[in-house]
């Protein structure tokens, strides 16, 4: 999944890809590099950052979805609101990457009565005040627990099983530590019986581990994104997609045998 962010405050792209001809561009790119879904943000979801109105985040995302429509990969739209999701997905949206989860009122109303995919999150508390404090006693069996509940609730409003991917959330209320103990420990969420997804791409407990900046934090990002995939992970949402695919592609001819994935 490669990241295509329309956010002017975006921690990472810094508001470069605003223009929806440079969204496009980029969007390209990433599909280029062999992205086989683009997810494409326009509320910064960055610990700490104040909310965008509705018609701001519409007025982010929308455009960029017209001028997407046909592109080959499925889109993905990172969003909570529920007219946000529904407005996504009359512009041909699939996939809702909701990082609350459908928690927001009538937000699970919109996509039990659509047929896109959904990727529910774990998050403790919410953007702004998410890494304030963040405790666990478990972390692993916490974000599992958590994410069981969730899952329940959303299938028990009617949303079947097989729309619905699992992510632990890295950098939502989690510190270092808890990021490293999750990662490390992931391949428990597979129990769950979803897909699971994986972000892990320039954030900062990449920065924490190696002291890099955010720009200077790809091989850092592909390390994660490797773990993540040899715990479990079937997605993993990056900025940097041509050198995570030939980082996995190294691991699946290793892990499945040279020239057998070809076969399989
Ligand atoms: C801190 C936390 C800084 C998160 C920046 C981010 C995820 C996501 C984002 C993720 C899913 C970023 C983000 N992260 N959606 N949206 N999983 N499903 O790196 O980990 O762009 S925002």
């Amino acid at each position: 999944m490669g990241i295509l962010n329309v956010t002017p405050d975006s921690f990472s792209d810094g508001g470069r890809f605003a223009a929806v001809e440079a969204a496009v561009a980029h969007a390209r790119r990433l599909i280029d590099e062999g992205a086989d879904i683009l997810d494409v943000g326009g509320e910064s979801t960055r610990p700490g950052a104040a909310p965008v109105s509705p018609e701001v985040e519409l007025g982010r995302v929308l455009p960029v979805l017209e001028a997407l429509r046909g592109v080959s990969a499925p889109i993905s739209v990172d969003t909570s609101r529920p007219e946000v999701i529904a407005a996504a997905l009359r512009a041909g949206a699939s996939i809702i990457n909701d990082v609350r989860s459908l928690s927001l009122p009538g937000a699970l109303d919109v996509v039990r009565d659509a047929d896109c995919g959904v990727v529910l999150m774990h998050m403790q508390g919410d953007p702004a005040t998410m890494q304030t404090r963040p405790g666990y006693q478990d972390v692993v069996r916490e974000v599992t627990g958590w994410l069981a509940q969730r899952r329940d609730a959303v299938r028990a409003a009617g949303v079947a099983g097989d729309r619905i991917v699992l992510d632990p959330g890295f950098g939502f209320g989690k510190s270092h530590r808890h990021n490293c103990a999750l990662l490390a420990g992931m391949a428990a969420l597979q129990d769950l019986g979803h897909p699971l997804l994986a972000g892990l791409s320039r954030k900062s407990t990449l920065g924490a581990i190696t002291g890099r900046p955010v720009d200077e934090r790809l091989a850092a990002s592909i390390a994660a994104a490797l773990i993540a995939v040899q715990n479990g992970a079937r997605i993993v949402r990056v900025h940097d997609v041509a050198a995570t695919r030939d980082a996995l592609a190294v691991w699946k001819a290793v892990s499945c045998g040279f020239g057998e994935e070809e076969k399989t």
